[in-house]
């Protein structure tokens, strides 16, 4: 633990007089850096690392977002236990791997009655709430107060269940949550207690449907196709069987919004129906701005009528730039969240993270979504801002199970030992990180929905990435298992794999080795025989 004294009487003092001291400021005469620490944990839904100017500036300029990387540190080696969201929000709360916390795959049910950090935050006095996309089928527990959307929500006009009760919101799905946000901060928390906010945008998830007001944005950009965009996945089997090509599956209607008033474009009639029945829930002024822009579009296609490399070209040109779109909506927002907090004067003692629930394929390997332990998908980006902590970068091996001690240990409270992650405070103040991380645990469960990705796990160290992909039944029919391993530095677009090459057999053994260690670990022992 890295307590000062100052905060080891904090705590103390929280846990024997309870919220009492927080007002009263029985603490507080001791030292101005004993106020509690609050905490804002903006999460978004599938945002690329690629997509953030602090990390890439490639594509979009986020200067807001950009701001906590400016004023604290920027996370260069962030990942997630599971990539994808149900699972990684749970890892998140428990600061669990997948396994111990029962959360495996999007199709799980949270179990509310574990242990998680906003419970015992609240425990110790905070006032706890969590306002967005939530994602785990079971109600919120551990929050005073929560507005979630349905499962992956909406972009226009969506439902929220707020404190068990539906309300259906007009709007933008990132506008919404920005205001019920603010307006918790302004007038629903008890503001002489200390606050954990999870403020978890649905954007930007597919089908990447931009603000109306965002609508022209990028329409005269042209982005290159990624270097790795035909991908022949050769060595690669698993990367070969999905569903997640912008070629072959992303939907000129559905993804792409294709719905034409005059009906003639078609593609497949589920995603078809679904692409016109996302446009339906818009109200007509939404409609009419929506129309503007995408009746263009569509006119344009339909006298282009691209095919083969030139439809793939179109489809990616197309998805970037609503993607962006939507991230620049999510940046804007966030500006005023930000804002909020300088007005206020809690910029001083509020610790201020940004990231995703994982990351997310730019086009790179031909795809769109995430699930596999490649770098672009186990990759999240990591951005804190800790009043009083360094600046700069922090290279180490970090990963989504370490937000909970994390932030528990920024507010003064004890991080329980059954916990897996380990609390990134240390790095945050310059000190030293007795964690010394050598390796991170993967484990991906969910097949074959959605995009029919392999379930797998694997070993990462800095240099070098071993994947099991697990024999798995599909149809009746027994799935093999293989191998794959990559020398981060020598390959960092894991292209080739080296798994069986002559000269490799002494480090598969070792990352085996290390595989199973973590294994243990974490409790996943089950798992060992593969
Ligand atoms: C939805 C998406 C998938 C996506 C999963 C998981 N399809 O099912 O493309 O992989 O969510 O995403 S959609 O047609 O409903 O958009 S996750 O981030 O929520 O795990
Ligand atoms: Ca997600």
């Amino acid at each position: 633990m890295d307590y000062t004294n100052g905060k080891i009487r904090q705590i103390a003092c929280l846990s024997l007089v309870g919220t009492a001291a927080l007002s009263l400021g029985a603490c507080q005469e001791k030292k101005e850096e004993t106020k509690p620490m609050n905490i804002l944990y903006i999460m978004c839904d599938d945002h690329s690392y690629q997509t953030i100017s602090a990390y890439d500036t490639r594509y979009i300029n986020t200067p807001n977002i950009d701001r906590i990387a400016a004023d604290g540190v920027r996370f260069t080696n962030s990942f997630v236990a599971n990539s994808i969201s149900g699972p990684s929000r749970a890892c998140m709360l428990t600061g669990k791997h997948s396994l111990a916390n029962g959360f495996t795959d999007n199709s799980s049910e949270f179990d509310g009655s574990q242990q998680t950090f906003p419970k015992l935050l609240q425990a110790q006095g905070y006032e706890t709430a969590v306002i967005g996309k939530w994602h785990l089928t079971s109600e919120p527990t551990g929050f005073n107060h929560w507005d979630i959307l349905i499962g992956q929500g909406d972009y226009y006009n969506p439902t929220f269940i707020c404190n068990g009760e539906k309300v259906q919101r007009k709007g933008y799905a990132t506008n919404v949550t920005t205001e019920l946000a603010l307006d918790w901060l302004e007038n629903g928390r008890d503001a002489n207690k200390p606050f954990c906010l999870l403020l978890h945008h649905k954007a930007p998830h597919r089908t990447w449907m931009p603000d109306t007001c965002d609508l022209e944005l990028f329409s005269d950009s042209n982005f290159p196709l990624p270097e790795t965009f035909y991908d022949s996945y050769e060595g690669r089997e698993a990367a070969l069987a999905q569903h997640m090509s912008i070629s072959k599956d992303m939907d000129l209607v559905y993804d792409l919004k294709l719905a034409d008033k005059e009906n003639e474009i078609h593609s497949r009639p589920d995603l078809e129906a679904a692409g016109r029945r996302i446009y339906s829930r818009m109200d007509s002024a939404q409609k009419a701005a929506w129309d503007a822009h995408y009746d263009r579009v569509i006119a344009e296609f339909k006298k282009k009528n691209p095919k083969g490399k030139d439809l793939d070209a179109w489809k990616f040109q197309q998805y970037m730039r609503d993607y962006l779109r939507v991230i620049n909506s999510v940046d804007r927002n966030i500006g005023q969240v930000l804002d909020y907090l300088e007005a206020e004067g809690l910029m001083d003692n509020t610790l201020i993270v940004y990231t995703s629930d994982q990351g997310f394929y730019m086009g790179e390997h031909g795809w769109f979504d995430k699930r596999f332990m490649y770098e672009e998908s186990f990759r999240t980006p990591l951005l804190m801002r800790l009043p009083g902590g360094v600046k700069g970068d922090i290279t180490q091996l970090v990963q989504n199970i370490d937000y909970a001690p994390t932030i528990l240990e920024a507010a003064g409270v004890e991080v329980p030992e059954d916990i897996h992650g380990c609390s990134l405070l240390p790095l945050l103040k310059g000190k030293e990180w007795s964690a010394n991380r050598k390796a991170l645990y993967y484990h991906y469960y969910e097949f074959p929905d959605e995009h029919t990705v392999r379930p797998h796990l694997g070993v990462r160290t800095e240099r070098y990435k071993l994947i099991r992909i697990v024999p798995t039944e599909f149809q009746g029919k027994q799935l093999q298992g293989s191998w794959e391993l990559f020398d981060l530095q020598e390959d960092p677009n894991e292209l080739n794999n080296i798994y069986g090459k002559e000269g490799t057999e002494q480090l598969a053994d070792s990352l085996k080795s290390l595989l199973k260690e973590l294994q243990v670990q974490y409790g996943e022992e089950k798992f060992i025989e593969m």
